[in-house]
């Protein structure tokens, strides 16, 4: 089995990198450098049409979309480690909770996000945001209440891809009102695989600034 990880500084295939040494599995990664616009160098379209990372290539197939990739890895190669047994409710949950950071707290982040850097100035545009913003944070604040992790109080591919998210949300200040999350992305950022994953991609810092 070979895996080769199309990684982009400050980006989301850091989770790639981090699930990847949750698993203990060998990878190669291949550098890419955000360009000045934040945009990717366009050579990760030879890889994938989209030109987005992460894109990883685990054998002759090649996949994007980081909920995906980290769900088949683990799934492919943990070994029933990192999610719930599939006949568990908790699975359903598990698959859910996988994908809820970039089908639905992702846009409003992003959203945020562009608003503090360009800076946007319609009012109703930016209530509208922060409004899905609270929302959002104050649903998965509650989804940890009383629990240092998502699914049955155990570390699985849902908090691993929920955390990008979170510490975007944390570099702009964000999460101060929200101590579960808080304590939970400094609770991800102590795990050793995060680690070695930071000492292995490199630059990972999501204070984006323009
Ligand atoms: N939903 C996709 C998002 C992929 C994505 O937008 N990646 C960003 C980095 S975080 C990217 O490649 N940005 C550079 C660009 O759009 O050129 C995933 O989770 O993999």
């Amino acid at each position: 089995m070979t895996i080769k990880v199309h990684h982009l500084n400050n980006s989301k295939s850091q989770r790639i990198l981090w699930a990847l040494e949750e698993l203990g599995l060998d990878y190669e990664i291949v550098f890419y450098k955000r360009q000045p616009s934040f945009a990717a160098p366009d050579d990760i379209k030879n890889i994938h049409p989209l030109g987005k990372a992460p894109v990883v290539e685990i054998d002759d197939f090649v996949m994007a979309e980081s909920g995906a990739v980290v769900q088949y890895l683990i799934e492919r190669y943990g070994e029933g480690k990192f999610m719930p047994d599939r006949s568990s409710s908790s699975y359903a949950k598990y698959i859910e909770l996988m994908h809820y950071p970039e089908g639905s707290l992702s846009p409003p982040l992003l959203d945020q996000l562009f608003i503090r850097m360009l800076p946007v100035e319609d009012e109703t545009f930016k209530g509208f945001t922060q409004q899905r913003v609270m929302n959002h944070l104050s649903y998965v604040d509650g989804l940890l209440e009383g629990q240092d992790y998502l699914i049955d109080n155990e570390f699985s591919g849902a908090d691993l891809q929920l955390t990008f998210n979170l510490q975007g949300a944390n570099a702009g200040g964000g999460l101060r009102h929200y101590k579960n999350l808080e304590a939970f992305v400094q609770r991800m950022e102590a795990r050793q695989a995060y680690q070695r994953s930071i000492d292995k991609g490199g630059e990972f810092s999501l204070g984006f600034k323009k």
